[in-house]
């Protein structure tokens, strides 16, 4: 059984402890205070999870039918709703998520990325051509999909069941096993996980989580494992870079949802009211730490005051504090590590001249979170567009407010950035909306929204931020490789 104050690895259906017998801190980012340990893996430990995922691929995972392993899933999907309070508590521990979001975002999503991947996977269509050939009799060619192996899976900590489950659920329901490195700073739900896992009778190995930080460590075994066909991973930019190297030498297949630095986009035409609810909801959700966040934000001339003014408001009226309160919008960022990192960006943007509209610094919550790693919601202007706060990303709850005067101008400062993941664009016009949509260099645009998802649409960046697509048959295109058979009549 599972022993959530000391979270060992899971592998061929087993908490194990870890060979090096190292545990480290499992810390509540809301409070402060350690709430367990963790399992501090490393590569010997890899090589059993990727040993027990191989024997699962070859035996148990491939001789059941493909209703039989995707039934097995939507029983997983199933299992993780009826332990919705534990996965809920398991996940606002790790991260200090607000009830309020983690209740209606992280643990449902958790659900339905099983429940969506294994109807997808029942839906999915195989191809066949024939061929003229000389003789008259022809050719038939049929293409089949085919798992990969042993995938693995090295997820982030700001949505950790979420992102986990994004690629173990079309990972499995298209045949492979997993190895999941989940992030040490949210190796909860992972484990709660695999629980499920086990009371959904899901064979052993199939699922196994190997728990520790990345370099030096369990992540980078698992992408340097000769054994592990391909690597998924969601994170940093730079840790994406330290990965692909990793991965050359055996040419895995490789995914990756990287960093962004996403612009919001808000034209004179555009419903003010929504244009500012959904930069409010865009910047500070999940205290800023959504790759889809908007920190970049331009605003047509006529509406700039305006704008900023009730945006400012806003930001101000946020409820930040105790996790637990159902009326908080706002937790803790994930660690004081990472606080640090922002607390110096809001440094660095009024060493550069920024005008701090609201914000820029550390609230108080009251005592029981004095410990907790709080900063304000926080809004600037006035920065010139070489700022380094507004090239690098922060994912904090922070985002810069500039105005621009035409549409060209408001393309080009959208695309003055390395990064390519998501744009925002606030118009009634529909065919500025358009227009700013095919020029944006971005894997997804919304107009009018933010976060909508359609889970069967392609999810992924340009530029810095990322490779490949995951999202519905995308997602089963990277999990299986196809083969091709040509059989002449
Ligand atoms: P991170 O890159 O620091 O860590 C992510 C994971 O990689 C962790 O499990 C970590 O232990 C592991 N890791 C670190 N170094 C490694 C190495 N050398 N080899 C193997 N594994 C290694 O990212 P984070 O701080 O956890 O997450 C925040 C970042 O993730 C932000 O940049 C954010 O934009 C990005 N993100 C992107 C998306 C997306 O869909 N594009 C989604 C969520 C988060
Ligand atoms: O909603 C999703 O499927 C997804 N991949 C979201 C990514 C959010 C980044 O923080």
């Amino acid at each position: 059984m599972i022993n959530m104050k000391k979270l060992d690895h899971f592998i061929d259906g087993a908490f194990v402890a870890p060979h090096s017998e190292d545990y480290f801190s499992n810390v509540d980012p809301a409070t402060g205070k350690e709430i367990g340990k963790v399992a501090a893996g490393d590569a010997q430990d890899i090589d059993d999870a990727v040993a027990a995922a191989r024997r699962a691929f070859d035996g148990p995972w491939a001789t059941m039918s493909l209703g039989q392993r995707l039934d097995a899933l939507q029983r997983v999907a199933h299992g993780i709703r009826a332990r919705f309070d534990e996965f809920l508590e398991a996940e606002m521990g790790d991260t200090g998520k607000p009830r309020a979001f983690a209740s209606k975002v992280d643990i449902p999503r958790g659900a339905a990325n099983f429940e969506f991947f294994a109807t997808i996977a029942r839906a999915m269509e195989e191809s066949a051509y024939q061929t003229e050939t000389r003789d008259g009799r022809g050719a038939v060619n049929y293409v089949t999909r085919n798992p990969l192996g042993v995938v693995g899976v090295i997820s982030p900590w700001n949505l950790p069941l979420l992102l986990l489950t994004w690629k173990v659920a079309p990972a499995l329901a298209a045949g492979n096993t997993v190895v999941v490195k989940p992030s040490e700073e949210t190796p909860a739900t992972a484990s709660l996980l695999a629980q499920v896992f086990n009371d959904a009778g899901v064979p052993k190995g199939v699922y196994n989580v190997v728990h520790g930080y990345g370099p030096d460590a369990a992540g980078e075994a698992l992408t340097k494992h000769p054994d592990v066909a391909a690597i998924t991973f969601t994170g940093e930019t730079r840790t994406g870079s330290a990965i692909m190297k990793a991965c050359a030498p055996h040419i895995k297949d490789i995914s990756f949802e990287l960093g962004g630095k996403n612009p919001a986009i808000i034209f004179a035409d555009a419903d003010l009211d929504a244009a500012i609810a959904g930069t409010a909801r865009s910047t500070f959700s999940n205290t800023g730490q959504v790759c889809l966040c908007s920190e970049r934000v331009y605003v047509e001339r006529p509406v700039f005051d305006e704008f900023v003014d009730a945006l400012a408001a806003r930001a101000k009226n946020l409820n930040v504090g105790d996790p637990f309160d159902d009326a908080t919008e706002m937790g803790p960022l994930i660690s004081h590590d990472h606080r640090q990192k922002v607390l110096a960006a809001f440094q660095s943007a009024v060493d550069s001249g920024a005008e701090v509209v609201t914000g820029g610094g550390i609230p108080d919550v009251g005592r029981k979170f004095a410990e907790g790693a709080f900063v304000e919601p926080t809004i600037w202007t006035g920065l010139d567009h070489n700022a380094s706060v507004l090239r690098d990303e922060i994912f904090g709850p922070v985002c810069h407010v500039m105005p621009f005067d035409t549409e060209e101008e408001a393309i080009a400062l959208a695309n003055d950035t390395r990064y390519g993941l998501c744009a925002a664009v606030w118009t009634n016009h529909l065919s500025r909306a358009h227009r700013m949509a095919h020029a944006i260099d971005a894997g997804l645009v919304w107009i009018n929204s933010w976060f909508l998802r359609d889970l069967r649409t392609p999810f992924g960046g340009v530029k810095l931020s990322g490779i490949g697509r995951e999202g519905g048959r995308h997602s089963m295109d990277f999990y299986t490789e196809t083969k091709t058979v040509c059989v002449k009549l």
